[in-house]
């Protein structure tokens, strides 16, 4: 997302394994659940991806990753920046242990209808906002790239097609290669 918005930032490493590594003081007060990624901006501090996405899109608009407040694409760009958190991570969750799915209880469906829902969502355009790349690409590209990663995305030609393009941006080819660099 960093790299999309074009800002200078610095990447501090925290060990997550490792609680006696030495942390930067930022990252306690950034992140109440001491998870990552979290993101420290002056007198702001903040965790959790989609979180992060929002704020950096929203308080530097001129990187021109969010519609506007009063644009009429706001109500479904809110939807899918929170579809990561909100359903696509508890329904993978729920995935791998093996939980019993209940599709109506369950604010998340289920693994299924969680898949259904993103695809129909992006229907035959490029990006989930239609012809527009947001923010909200950068957090469901990942979660695509994530659920990839860990043989769970199923064989959709759509979503795999989506996952591809989010990846080829050469933003998320820079941010790998800086991951990459520090194995
Ligand atoms: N919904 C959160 C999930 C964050 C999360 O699960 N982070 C993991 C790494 S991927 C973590 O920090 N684990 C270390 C720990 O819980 O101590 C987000 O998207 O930022």
């Amino acid at each position: 997302m960093l790299e999309e918005t074009g800002l200078d930032y610095e990447r501090v490493t925290i060990d997550i394994r490792d609680p006696n590594v030495p942390r930067d003081p930022r990252f306690a007060a950034a992140s109440p659940m001491g998870k990552v990624p979290a993101l420290a901006d002056g007198a702001v501090g903040l965790a959790d991806s989609a979180a992060i996405c929002m704020y950096l899109a929203d308080r530097y608009p001129s990187c021109g990753l969010a519609p506007a407040v009063d644009d009429p694409r706001r109500g479904a760009y809110l939807y899918w920046m929170v579809y990561t958190p909100g359903v696509i991570e508890p329904a993978i969750a729920e995935h791998l242990n093996k939980m019993t799915p209940n599709r109506l209880s369950s604010g998340w469906g289920d693994f299924d209808a969680m898949i259904e829902t993103l695809v129909a969502g992006l229907g035959d355009s490029p990006w989930i906002l239609g012809d527009e790349f947001s923010a909200a690409d950068v957090m469901l590209g990942s979660s695509a790239h994530f659920m990839k990663a860990f043989g769970l995305l199923p064989d959709v030609p759509a979503l795999e097609a989506y996952r591809e393009r989010c990846m080829e941006r050469p933003a998320c080819q820079r941010a790998l290669a800086m991951e990459t660099d520090e194995v």
